[in-house]
């Protein structure tokens, strides 16, 4: 996906910081031209390789030199990942998020079980991601060959504040496996944490991280730092919810045409505070009550607040680079706009609204 506008760091700030309304507002706007704003897509995570990580970050519970209270467990079995997802499917999850606590990947017994997890989910009629720490191109390629659609490897926050956040590797290696992941067919998923203690300098870096890759991810997963007791960051207090409408309505203008998830730490939000996230242009979510290691909502919570705001999950395989354009090429201001445009109301009475509003386009025609 093309990086198609260059942004400069203070025009981004310029952003972020404006009226909370009027960001809103603006990400909205952009969130309409490029996106249906009531469907929203619905990831459900595996964590088939827990805890037991060699590596430092300090928000992760799986690092294995925390004392964290996790479960670890070695590679999954195929037949419980498959089990699984089956009854993510049925309970409306499109895509299908398998994380692996490992450093990088590495070529033999367990990759090669990864492959056929890959082979079965993607038989299974799922879009399927993987995230599984470092990759070289053979190996993005070879999960590619096996069906993945897209690969996780977040930058999580500047250049310069990654230092301060894990040690074991630097910011260039996370560089350097995104781009064998975009030299592969596979799409990716970048993007990071929020309320690690970095500034609104550290976010907009970030964002510029992104921007600085060859083509914008399609996938932006923009996580607010959930604290586990044991890691370094146990202590962090819950980033504000406005802080997390600001990051998403920025990144959403950013990037206009990328798939904005609200990602971990949806349990420390109320459900106002996620529709503004919704408003704001996020349009994607991890489902279950499990993200990797820490409590998420659950299905019946997220299906009620779905239903309370008129929200529809994806099918599989929605393009999410497609952009919609009406016939004759004019601007989505008619017959989409107004159909999308009223969160909260029902379909039926959106298109209602479409159609009255065809009816006064047309007697304004014949009256010219
Ligand atoms: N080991 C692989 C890696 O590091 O890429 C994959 C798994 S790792 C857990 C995936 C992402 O989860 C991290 O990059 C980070 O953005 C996010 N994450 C981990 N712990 C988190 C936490 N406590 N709060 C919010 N996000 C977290
Ligand atoms: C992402 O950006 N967030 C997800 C997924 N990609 C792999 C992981 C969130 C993990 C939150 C902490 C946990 O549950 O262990
Ligand atoms: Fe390991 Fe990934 Fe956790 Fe870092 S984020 S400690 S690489 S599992």
């Amino acid at each position: 996906m093309e990086n198609n506008k260059t942004w400069t760091k203070e025009e981004i700030l310029n952003i972020y910081n404006k009226p909370l309304m009027e960001l809103i507002f603006d990400a909205a706007q952009v969130h309409r031209l490029h996106h249906d704003p009531l469907k929203i897509q619905v990831s459900k995570l595996i964590s088939i390789k827990t805890g037991g990580c060699p590596e430092d970050c300090g928000y992760c519970p799986q690092a294995a030199r925390y004392h964290t209270n996790i479960e670890k467990n070695d590679l999954m079995p195929l037949n419980e990942v498959l089990a699984k997802a089956e009854a993510a499917k049925n309970t409306g999850s499109s895509r299908v998020c398998m994380g692996a606590a490992w450093r990088n990947v590495q070529d033999g017994k367990d990759f090669d079980q990864v492959i056929e997890m890959v082979k079965g989910l993607s038989a299974m009629n799922m879009e399927v991601c993987c995230t599984l720490g470092m990759v070289t191109e053979n190996q993005a390629t070879r999960l590619a060959e096996a069906g993945l659609h897209y690969y996780n490897h977040n930058i999580d926050t500047s250049e310069e504040y990654y230092k301060e956040v894990i040690s074991t590797r630097g910011f260039n290696d996370r560089i350097k496996t995104l781009e064998n992941v975009r030299k592969s067919s596979l799409k990716v998923c970048s993007g990071g944490i929020i309320g690690m203690g970095e500034t609104v300098n550290d976010r907009i870096g970030m964002l510029m991280g992104l921007l600085k890759l060859s083509e914008a991810p399609e996938s932006i997963p923009i996580n607010a730092l959930v604290p586990v007791e044991g890691t370094p960051m146990e202590e962090q207090e819950i980033v504000p919810i406005w802080d997390v409408v600001r990051m998403i309505a920025t990144t959403r203008i950013v990037f206009p045409k990328s798939t904005v998830r609200l990602s971990a730490g949806r349990m420390q939000m109320s459900k106002e505070g996620q529709a503004l996230c919704f408003m704001a242009g996020a349009s994607s979510i991890f489902a279950g009550d499990k993200l990797l290691t820490t409590p998420n909502p659950g299905d019946n919570e997220d299906m009620q607040l779905f239903n309370l705001l008129g929200l529809t999950p994806t099918e599989k395989m929605k393009d999410e680079t497609k952009v919609k354009i009406r016939k004759d090429n004019l601007p989505l201001i008619a017959d989409e706009k107004i159909k999308w445009s009223r969160p909260g109301h029902s379909i039926e009475k959106n298109l209602k609204a479409a159609e009255k509003a065809k009816t006064i386009r047309k007697t304004a025609k014949e009256n010219n």
